[in-house]
């Protein structure tokens, strides 16, 4: 449908923006009659990932699995979005690797850890500082951020509408609209 397979992959913190993103970028595609397919925590970690909890060991293998599906959802010609805390480098670039040159693109969602913790949607945030909850990323589990992101969006200073409008000029240079 006029436009090429790619695999928009968000990382970042919880409460960073991610899926609202993902699900702007979603409805902005939609409505240019692009076809796409999101991935988050809400559709994979309930079912095919419901196994995983946050271990290391499970979100690399959370992240690995998402890697295939979002191959095997490009590969039929889909724009994937997947959003998704991904805290290790190493697992980001495995999945880069499994996807034909130039297909993953990269999106760092880097707003601000105080600016997570103050949005604290969940109240996870809250629970992680109080100790009730152990292995929250950000507090007491690690995030390696993207050392050359194809874009770097930080919605504490940009609201959804830009960071969509910025995601859409890439995609447009990149080739995949
Ligand atoms: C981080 C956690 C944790 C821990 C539950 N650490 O903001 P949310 O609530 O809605 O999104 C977060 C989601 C992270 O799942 P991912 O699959 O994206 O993580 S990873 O890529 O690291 O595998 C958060 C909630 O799950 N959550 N416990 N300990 N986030």
């Amino acid at each position: 449908n006029g436009h090429g397979a790619a695999v928009i992959w968000f990382t970042g913190l919880s409460g960073a923006g991610k899926s609202t993103l993902a699900n702007a970028l979603e409805a902005r595609l939609l409505a240019m009659g692009a076809h796409s397919y999101l991935l988050d925590g809400d559709n994979v970690r309930h079912g095919l990932n419901g196994d995983l909890g946050f271990s290391e060991v499970d979100r690399r293998e959370n992240i690995r699995r998402i890697g295939e599906v979002s191959r095997l959802f490009a590969d039929a010609g889909l724009i994937v979005l997947a959003a998704f805390i991904s805290p290790y480098r190493q697992d980001r670039e495995a999945v880069a690797r499994l996807l034909p040159p130039g297909q993953f693109i990269e999106i760092h969602l880097d707003t601000p850890l105080s600016t997570c913790e103050q949005r604290d949607p969940k109240g996870l945030y809250r629970k992680a500082r109080a100790g009730t909850l152990t292995q929250f990323t950000g507090i007491d589990a690690e995030y390696q951020a993207p050392e050359k992101p194809a874009l770097r969006l930080n919605t504490a200073q940009m609201t959804v509408a830009e960071c969509v409008e910025a995601l859409i000029a890439l995609l447009e240079q990149r080739a995949v609209l």
